[in-house]
């Protein structure tokens, strides 16, 4: 099992989309182990997007993400990672295929609605950043029987 952290930003919030993009995650079957509404605070986002500090829209990319509340999830299951970034979509509103996250709900190529860790590097990185110790949770859903094959012990 693979957890990874997804930020829904200031404009899905804003937008009134959160139920809308955690359903999606719910209905896919990734089990939602961590859950925290916040607004992220400069240092926060610095950390966060270190990377792209010599980036033309580094500036705009930090205002924005402090300009309001996230909703900060973990989200767990095998292959997380990936399943969770290809349903998040091309990281331009523009670009992102229909079906995708980004290319059903928004238009802009800035405000792209969701972030999702792009490897299991990054993922240990950022979940450690975004909960403290403690806020993900190790509880086993009831439903996990129905949503991996159990049968071989292993989930499948
Ligand atoms: P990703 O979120 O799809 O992984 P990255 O290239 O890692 O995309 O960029 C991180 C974030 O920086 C994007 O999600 C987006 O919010 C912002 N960003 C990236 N490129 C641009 C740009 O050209 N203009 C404005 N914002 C950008
Ligand atoms: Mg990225």
């Amino acid at each position: 099992m693979e957890t990874t952290l997804i930020i829904l930003k200031p404009d899905a919030v804003q937008r009134g989309l959160m139920g809308a993009i955690v359903g999606r995650f719910e209905a896919k079957g990734l089990q939602i182990v961590g859950a925290k509404l916040m607004k992220i605070s400069p240092d926060m986002a610095a950390t966060h997007y270190a990377a792209h500090k010599e980036r033309p829209f580094y500036t705009g990319l930090v205002n924005f993400m402090t300009s309001a509340p996230v909703l900060v999830l973990a989200l767990r299951g095998i292959g997380a990672i990936d399943i969770s970034r290809k349903m998040i979509g091309a990281t331009f509103g523009s670009k992102a295929e229909p079906g995708t996250i980004r290319g059903d709900y928004g238009v802009s190529n800035a405000f792209n609605l969701i972030h999702g860790s792009d490897s299991p590097e990054a993922a240990a990185k950022e979940l450690d950043l975004f909960f403290n110790d403690g806020e993900i949770l190790d509880d086993k859903r009831a439903i996990e029987p129905w949503i991996y094959d159990y049968s071989s012990g292993d989930p499948e």
